[in-house]
This record gives C-alpha cells, sequence and structure tokens, in this order.
C-alpha cells in the first residue's frame, strides 16, 4: 500500500503530492502546475498505478469539501477497476471565511493611510473583481421548456412559453434582489427603445412579438441565490433555429463554445432524437473534450417534462437511459442529467403560493401534480440528481423538515428535480467562480500593496543613508534626465508602433473562412447530382442555406475569439513594453551607491490599475460613443464595440433567393447541371464569408489602435506620478528636516502595509 498526500489549493489553484511523504519525481504525469484538481483527477488511480505498481492507496486530501467530493467520486469509480483507495480529509478554509476576511481588509484599506490605495481605480478594480456576472445559459434546440425552467427559478411567471415556438428574443435577466422586476430593450444596433421600471408578463409577451427587438436586459430578484453572495444572470435564449436571426443562433454557439466558461443549462424533453439537436449536441461534444471535470460540470442537461410520465406505462429510469444512450451517440460522456418538471415547479411556486381555491381549474390541477409526485416513489426525481454528497445533504435536509411539517407543495417542488438543478448551479458557483473570484480580489490588492511597501522602504533608506546622499541624488536626477529625454521618449513611441499583429489575424482569419467555406463545398458535394429537376434544385439551395448560414454563425464566434484575442495580445505587449522602459531607466546607474531605488517595483501598483486588460475588454464589448474635439467643432465617434461589430457582421442573414433557379431556362431543358449550379449558389456565399473575414481584421485593427491610444495617455500619466515620487525621495535625501519627518512616517506606514500585506497572503492560503 502507498500512502499519498495530496494538498490542493483552488484559490491558487496549486497542487502538493507527496507519495510515501517523499515529493513527486520530476518527469511524474502528476505533475500539474496551473491545472485545476478537476482537469485532472479523473486520472489519478491510473496514474497512480503506473507510478507505484500497487492498486492499494491511502489518500489523504488537505483541501476544500468539494472538491474532496470530486476526489472521493474518482475513489468510488476507481474500485471497478480494481485500484483500492481509502480516503482521509483534512478540512480547507472555505469560501465564506475567505469572503468575509477580504471583505474587512477592504475596509480597514478605506480607512488606511494610503491615499493611492483609496483611489477609484483600485476600488473599481475591486468592485470588478468581486462583482462578476455569473451567467447560466439556458440553451435547447426546440421547445423544451427553457422560458418555463426560467419562470420556474424566478418563481414567478415572467419568460412567455407556450406550445408552439416561442421565444424570439435573448434575455438576460440579472439577480437584485428587488422586489419587482424592471427592464432596458435593445435592438440589433445596440440602440435602447424602451425602458420598463415595471416589468409585466404582458410587457414581456409584446416585446417578444415585436420583431425590431432583439435583446432585453432585464433586472429583479432569482430567489434562490442571494445578490450579494453571487451576481446571477440567467440567460433565456430562443431555440437555434427558430432564432429570428444568425446573431442569436452564434450567441447559443458561442455559450457553448469552450472559451466561455459559463454553466449552461441544456434543456431536452423525450423523446429525443431530433436532427437539429444532434447538430448542437456535436458542439457541446467538442466543448466539453475540453478542460476535463470542469467544462463537464458546466454543462447541466435538464430532461424536462417528465410529469408526464404515466405510472405502468413509462419508466423513468428507461427514459433517462436513454437520453444518456442518446447523448453518447452523440459524443457526450458521463453528463450531468437531471430530471425535472419545471411546469410543477413553476405552478408550486406561484399558483399554489397564491391560492387555495379549487373551483379555480389551475390551482386543481396544479395540485393533482403535487399528489402524483408525492406518491410515485419513481417520480422523487432528486434521487436521480449527480450531485456531491454536501449538495444532497442540503436537499435530504430540505426534504426532512417538509415532510416533518407536513408540506406537501415543498416535497413536491424537491421532486420536481428544480431544487437539485438550483443546487447544481450554486455548487458550480462555489467551486468555480467563487475561488477564481477570490484570487482575483487579492489580487487587486497584492501588487499595490508590495509596490506602496518598496516606495516606504526608499524613503527610509534615503533618510538614513547619510553616507550615500550624493549618490542616491545623483542616482534620482539620473533617472530624471532619461525619463524627460526627448530621445528615450522618441524610442519608445517607435517600439511601441511595431508592435503589430496584422499579419498573425490575416493568416489566422483566413484559416478559418477556409473551414467555412470547405464546410460549404462538402455540404455541396453530397447534395449536387449530375442532373437535377427543379423541385431537387430548390430543396438543395434551401438546405445551402441553413448550412450557410450554421457555418456563418460558428465563423462568427471564432473570429469573435479570434478578435479579442488580438486585442488582449496588443495590450499585454505594451505593458512590457512600459515595464521594460521603467526597468531600463536605472540600468546605467546600478553603480551609484547601493541605496536600491527601483522605478518598476514603486510602480507596479500603480501599473496595475491599468492592466486589468479582461475587464478592460468586457466593458468595451458595449458600444459606446463619445463627442470628440475635431478642429474647432465636436464630432460624434463610436469607439470599439465588439458586439456592435458582431451584429453588423452577420446582420444580414441568407435570403432564399431563387433567382439562379427562376432564370434557367426549365422549357428547353429538363434537367438542371448539378455541379454548375452549385458553382453559382456558392458565390454569394463565398463573398458574405471574405466579407466578414475583412471585417474581422478591420476591427481587429480598430481594437489594437484603440488599445494604444487609450494606453499612451495612461503611460504619460504614470510618468508624471513617478517623477512626483522621484521627488520627494530627493528631498529626503538633501532636507534632513524633511527627512526626520518623513522616516517617522515610513516606519508606522510600512507595518501597516506589512500588516495588510499578511492577512491578504493569508486568504489565499488553504
Ligand atoms: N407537461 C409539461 N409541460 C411543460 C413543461 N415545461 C414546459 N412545458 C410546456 O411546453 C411548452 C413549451 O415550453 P416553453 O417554456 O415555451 O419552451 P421553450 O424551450 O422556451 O420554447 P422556445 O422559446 O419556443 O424555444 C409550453 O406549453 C409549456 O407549458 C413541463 O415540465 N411539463
Ligand atoms: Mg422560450
Amino acid at each position: 500500500m502507498k500512502r499519498v498526500f495530496i494538498k490542493y489549493n483552488p484559490y491558487q489553484v496549486t497542487t502538493e503530492i507527496l507519495i510515501d511523504d517523499k515529493p513527486l519525481k520530476k518527469n511524474s504525469k502528476l505533475n500539474h502546475p496551473d491545472q485545476r484538481l478537476q482537469e485532472w483527477i479523473d486520472k489519478l488511480p491510473d496514474i497512480l498505478f503506473e507510478e507505484c505498481s500497487t492498486k492499494d492507496f491511502e489518500i489523504t486530501f488537505h483541501g476544500t469539501i468539494l472538491d474532496f467530493e470530486d476526489v472521493a467520486a474518482v475513489a468510488e469509480e476507481a474500485k471497478a477497476k480494481g485500484i483500492n483507495i481509502s480516503l482521509k480529509h483534512i478540512p480547507a478554509k472555505e469560501v465564506k471565511d475567505k469572503e468575509q476576511a477580504i471583505k474587512k481588509i477592504f475596509e480597514d484599506i478605506q480607512d488606511g493611510p494610503f491615499e493611492e490605495l483609496k483611489r477609484p481605480s483600485v476600488i473599481n478594480a475591486f468592485k470588478m473583481a468581486s462583482s462578476k456576472d455569473f451567467e447560466v445559459n439556458v440553451v435547447a434546440c426546440m421547445s423544451a421548456g427553457k422560458s418555463t425552467l426560467i419562470n420556474a427559478l424566478l418563481s414567478q411567471k415572467m419568460m412567455p412559453a407556450k406550445k408552439e415556438a416561442c421565444t424570439a428574443t435573448i434575455t438576460r435577466i440579472k439577480d437584485n434582489d428587488a422586489d419587482h422586476f424592471e427592464a432596458k430593450v435593445y435592438d440589433k444596433d445596440e440602440v435602447l427603445l424602451e425602458t420598463h421600471p415595471l416589468l409585466t408578463y404582458e410587457i414581456m409577451q409584446r416585446l417578444n412579438d415585436d420583431p425590431s427587438v432583439s435583446r432585453i436586459e432585464v433586472e429583479g430578484n432569482i430567489p434562490f441565490v442571494n445578490s450579494e453572495e453571487i451576481s446571477l444572470v440567467l440567460v433565456d435564449t430562443p431555440g437555434p433555429n427558430n432564432a429570428r436571426d444568425e446573431e442569436h443562433k452564434a450567441t447559443t454557439y458561442k455559450m457553448i463554445d469552450n472559451s466561455s466558461k459559463a454553466v449552461v443549462l441544456y434543456v431536452m424533453r423525450p423523446p429525443v432524437g431530433s436532427e437539429d439537436d444532434a447538430k448542437l449536441l456535436k458542439k457541446v461534444a467538442d466543448s466539453m473534450k475540453v478542460g476535463g471535470k470542469q467544462s463537464r460540470d458546466r454543462f447541466i442537461f435538464v430532461v424536462n417534462g417528465l410529469d408526464e410520465f404515466k405510472k405502468d406505462e413509462d419508466s423513468i429510469d428507461a427514459t433517462l437511459k436513454k437520453v444518456r444512450d442518446y447523448l453518447a451517440d452523440n459524443g457526450i460522456h458521463n453528463p450531468n442529467i437531471f430530471p425535472t418538471s419545471a411546469l410543477t415547479a413553476l405552478d408550486i411556486r406561484t399558483v399554489l403560493a397564491n391560492s387555495d381555491d379549487d373551483d379555480d381549474d389551475d390551482v386543481y390541477e396544479a395540485k393533482g401534480k403535487v399528489r402524483k409526485f408525492n406518491r410515485n416513489k419513481e417520480m422523487y426525481f432528486e434521487e436521480y440528481a449527480p450531485l456531491p454528497a454536501s449538495a444532497k445533504g442540503i436537499i435530504s435536509n430540505r426534504l426532512f423538515k417538509a415532510i416533518e411539517e407536513k408540506d406537501d407543495k415543498e416535497q413536491a417542488l424537491i421532486h420536481s428535480g428544480v431544487v437539485p438543478v438550483e443546487e447544481a448551479i450554486r455548487m458550480y458557483v462555489l467551486k468555480y467562480s467563487k475561488t477564481a473570484k477570490i484570487k482575483n480580489i487579492v489580487d487587486t490588492f497584492i501588487n499595490r500593496v508590495e509596490s506602496a511597501k518598496t516606495f516606504e522602504t526608499a524613503v527610509e533608506e534615503v533618510a538614513t543613508n547619510e553616507a550615500e546622499k550624493d549618490a542616491i541624488v545623483a542616482k534620482i536626477e539620473g533617472i530624471n534626465a532619461k525619463l524627460e529625454s526627448g530621445e528615450e521618449a522618441k524610442k519608445f513611441k517607435n517600439d511601441i508602433k511595431k508592435l503589430n499583429y496584422d499579419k498573425e489575424i490575416t493568416d489566422r482569419s483566413t484559416e478559418i473562412v477556409q473551414k467555412a467555406e470547405e464546410k460549404i463545398t462538402d455540404h455541396l458535394e453530397k447534395a449536387k447530382k449530375k442532373e437535377m429537376t427543379r423541385a431537387e434544385a430548390e430543396e438543395m439551395y434551401k438546405k445551402l442555406m441553413v448550412t450557410a448560414s450554421d457555418v456563418q454563425a460558428e465563423m462568427s464566434v471564432e473570429l469573435e475569439n479570434l478578435v479579442n484575442s488580438t486585442v488582449k495580445k496588443n495590450a499585454n505587449a505594451l505593458l512590457q513594453r512600459y515595464k521594460e522602459k521603467l526597468a531600463d531607466l536605472v540600468r546605467e546607474l546600478k553603480d551609484l551607491g547601493d541605496v536600491e531605488i527601483d522605478p518598476f517595483e514603486m510602480m507596479r501598483g500603480d501599473i496595475s490599475d491599468m492592466g486589468d486588460i479582461e475587464s478592460f475588454l468586457v466593458n468595451s464589448t458595449d458600444t459606446k460613443q463619445v463627442w470628440e474635439v475635431v478642429g474647432n467643432h465636436r464630432e460624434y465617434k463610436e469607439v470599439f464595440g465588439l458586439r456592435r461589430w458582431l451584429n453588423r457582421t452577420i446582420g444580414t442573414s441568407f435570403n432564399v433567393d431563387y433567382n439562379v433557379i427562376d432564370d434557367y431556362d426549365w422549357v428547353e431543358h429538363e434537367y438542371i447541371d448539378g455541379d454548375k449550379l452549385s458553382a453559382q449558389f456558392i458565390v454569394p456565399v463565398q463573398k458574405k464569408l471574405y466579407k466578414n473575414q475583412k471585417s474581422a481584421i478591420e476591427y481587429a485593427k480598430k481594437g489594437a489602435e484603440m488599445v494604444k491610444r487609450s494606453f499612451a495617455g495612461k503611460f504619460d500619466e504614470l510618468d508624471a506620478l513617478l517623477k512626483k515620487k522621484l521627488d520627494e525621495l530627493k528631498r529626503c535625501a538633501v532636507d534632513e528636516e524633511v527627512a526626520r519627518e518623513k522616516l517617522e512616517e515610513a516606519k508606522s506606514r510600512k507595518a501597516w502595509l506589512e500588516d495588510i500585506q499578511r492577512r491578504v497572503n493569508a486568504i489565499l492560503e488553504i
């Protein structure tokens, strides 16, 4: 038997593994720097077996409960392979403790002696890091019950739901714990059409039927979460095949794409197996292949409508098995499947919450469902839910309480499967988003505190070092001279100008377009015949348009990712270049005395004020229009807005246009040549694909330019700040009075910083 010790810190994403108290060998496959536990834990038993040549292990796991439960699940599965793992858990600090500690530190900083830590940019960075929206995207191919499920999660009928294809707009609902819903309504070009301070179901219905409406931003209460805890956003989408425009289709693809980390509730309604569904599932399968267990956890498959279960005729187990087999046929293995009845949950939370009047048909019917769920053990859907033990515990406690209090509605609600889905969302947030969030927040402090400390240390050294006074002054003047030199400024400007990713983006986007083209030609190759009748030609054309629009939506997701990453790269390179410039400032002055004056270290905190490129980009996806002074008048200018670009690019959809077929000389000929026809069909499609590429390239350039412009201004500000700091140091060196005063101050300020630093670092420990 081998003893294995695993310490996993989900906040820092670090792993330490010891086998029989010895560290891992360098070439061990168990070395997983920078990877989440969930990305490699599945492979643990096999690798252990391979590297230790035994099948008996005792694993001691030091980490959070949720991570421990994943280890436990893997250990359980390993039994089937004859690998025996006994487990011990050393608990770690959980997310909740951390959040409180962070909040306290933030408050203390606001009351502390450092103005630079109270700047709006710091406060914003902190707020951004702590309130990042967490999206739950509800996706399905057809009317499987998306809107009904969202209504059930809202405990309120807000989203229009119907038997036939219904939802036509994208609605994002953000939790704010308020007692009413409000909405902002946008068209395709992101123009605000309407605002509703008090949103109702009737308004939502009208908006949904209005073809000019593209996106509705709603705020209101999502009862199963607390907005202080998670900033949850539920997104209702049209089924991609009845989307009003291709942009919505692209939105669904983007939600599924592995570049997204949001939870996807993939709703299905048996019987499963439509062709469209298979197409969408293939994308899900692709996305689930990357990123290990986290991507598996990200997709929650909701099998809805199971209240229609008939005793003695149906079997829930058999239905779920069919779904599982169907998913496996489409390349999805080990899916998290949750059986539900969204409608029952909604009725319990709305109809039955408001009335007990049996003469009301709705009440009568809803009560029937409650009875059905409570009577049939087979319909206790929570028992099928693939949840970790801690979540199961929460649910069974709730059920136990409901039974004790004879609350049959609450019991049926839990059995309806919607409560387990809510729990699954919460678990995901706790396991992945919250831990990452804590790291982000801590990061917003660490650099700034470090950097403030460097400056205080420099003050101390300068103020006490009589012997090197002249050297210090010379050093500071040297730095200043370089900072002010026109020569240096020109060099820096030139370096920045040289940064250019145009070729890279052209090459990559060409690949993307070629891939898209291939898909379409492949499709045509398969569809065409040497001789085609008019009916066949029309059919071929119709199908081509569907494929073209799919490919187009897919491509726009890839192009958008490309634009995003290019702009990001550009921003990072700029920052890097500025950091190098700071390091350069002291390069030739190193020999001037032992007192260290390091402009880069002193400025690190200020640099990180602008360094959160991720949120910078998020902000810039919204269209912004600003007034800009041009000569002696002002002009309205549009600023970088990714979303707007996306709409424009793919905004015009493929209209079915039968001209090619109509113009053919059918009187003379009975058949049309399939080769010729497909060659003609493909021209406008190709044109459009290339137009998309051109627009993506243009947009990436525009984005890069914008980043350069906005950074150039910031760099000037940073230079000015550095000069100020250097001046202060110089005054300490030349004026004894000032030195004495500053020294006293620096001591207590440094002690305060060290205390904060110790507390911040402790947060990331487990
Ligand atoms: N019996 C039963 N019917 C349901 C359930 N969930 C939804 N429905 C019904 O199924 C139909 C479609 O539901 P919607 O919520 O509109 O489905 P959707 O996925 O939003 O559909 P689209 O917006 O058209 O894509 C409606 O008539 C709902 O009442 C359920 O759990 N059980
Ligand atoms: Mg809907």
